[in-house]
């Protein structure tokens, strides 16, 4: 198999051809791997200064999911230590395998941990397409829960295309619905489970567009709210105060250049993600347990360190953080 460059990486992740924070966080760790296996440096200062440089690319391909600075930061902690190239090389390799391992470990144990919070006849309400999100889901159908799920939309990208064909697959009796819908089935709905692609020090869950719509419906009708994230969604860097940005992705993904064009009063906005406040979740379930937003801060200071935002604070602040 052809191995991808970091352009090529850094392409497929911009297109969202490679999306999903989770799975952007593995695509980078992968890119930087092997770019260090085949990289020629003639000493251990221009491998480093490469790699670095090769990060930099990764991480401004997309500025919301905290999952792809915290991935290369952790692949590329301590590098240049080393005395050689080749055991730079080695441990670099080494922290890449590790992180993919872990995350993958990761996913699975936040299914084990989900799955008890969905009760036998269950009806579940999701958003966008979250690989954690769904693991939960279908562990508890594994485990003989019988459950239903309302799976949105997802406008402007259809994730929720990929969403219902996975339920789908997995035999999950699935009713999917456009994003508009989901106060109309909202009564029919016992839990709420969605991802995350970033997790503020507050508790704050910066998530797919019209995820805070669906906490402040599901917070009306009383129906419970479950985050599902790898601890390494959680954002360093908002101890510091800093923000997560916003990614606002073009127009074209809204409405077609040849309708814009007729349009010269129309300005399409299309923001990627939302921002939904601690008080309208219930809990953030990880792989090192389930905890309340509140305690968000916990997370990142036992699990993450303080210095984990080394990398992606090189961008700068700017956008919301919590409301
Ligand atoms: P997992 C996605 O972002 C969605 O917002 C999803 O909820 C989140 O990443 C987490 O996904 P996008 O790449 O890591 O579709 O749980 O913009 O798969």
């Amino acid at each position: 198999m052809k191995l991808m460059t970091v352009p090529e990486t850094a392409e497929k992740i911009k297109s969202m051809e490679i999306r999903g924070a989770g799975r952007i966080a593995r695509a980078a760790a992968e890119a930087l791997r092997d770019h260090a296996q085949t990289l020629k440096a003639k000493d251990l200062q221009a491998f480093k200064k490469e790699m670095e440089r090769s990060a930099r690319v990764l991480i401004a391909t997309r500025p919301t999911a905290v999952s792809l600075p915290n991935a290369v930061h952790i692949v590329m902690r301590g590098l240049g230590d080393e005395r050689t190239v080749e055991e730079a090389r080695a441990a670099l390799v080494r922290r890449a395998d590790g992180f993919i391992d872990s995350s993958r470990h990761a996913v699975e144990k936040i299914a084990q941990f989900g799955a008890r919070h969905i009760r036998d006849g269950d009806t579940i309400l999701t958003h966008c397409n979250s690989e954690v999100a769904l693991g939960c889901i279908i562990e508890a159908h594994r485990q003989g829960r019988d459950i239903e799920v309302f799976a949105t939309e997802v406008r402007p990208r259809n994730q929720g295309h990929i969403t219902i064909r996975t339920l789908n697959d997995a035999g999950i009796r699935t009713n999917f619905i456009v994003d508009s819908a989901v106060r109309s089935f909202i009564n029919d709905v016992d839990l709420v489970i969605v991802g995350a692609d970033a997790v503020t020090v507050n508790g704050a869950v910066v998530n797919k567009i019209g995820t805070s719509q669906v906490a402040h419906t599901a917070k009306e009708a009383r129906v419970n709210m479950i985050v599902a994230t790898e601890t390494y969604k959680f954002a360093p860097r908002t101890v510091m105060g800093e923000f997560i940005d916003i990614e606002e992705r073009g127009p074209d993904e809204v409405l077609p250049e040849a309708v814009r064009k007729t349009l010269p009063n129309v300005t399409v906005r299309n923001p990627a993600f939302d921002v939904t406040p601690p008080e309208f979740i219930d809990l953030i379930v990880t792989e090192a347990g389930a905890i309340p937003p509140q305690m968000a801060y916990v997370i990142i200071r036992e699990f993450l360190g303080w210095d984990i935002g080394e990398f992606g604070a090189e961008t700068g602040p700017s956008g919301i953080n919590g409301e």
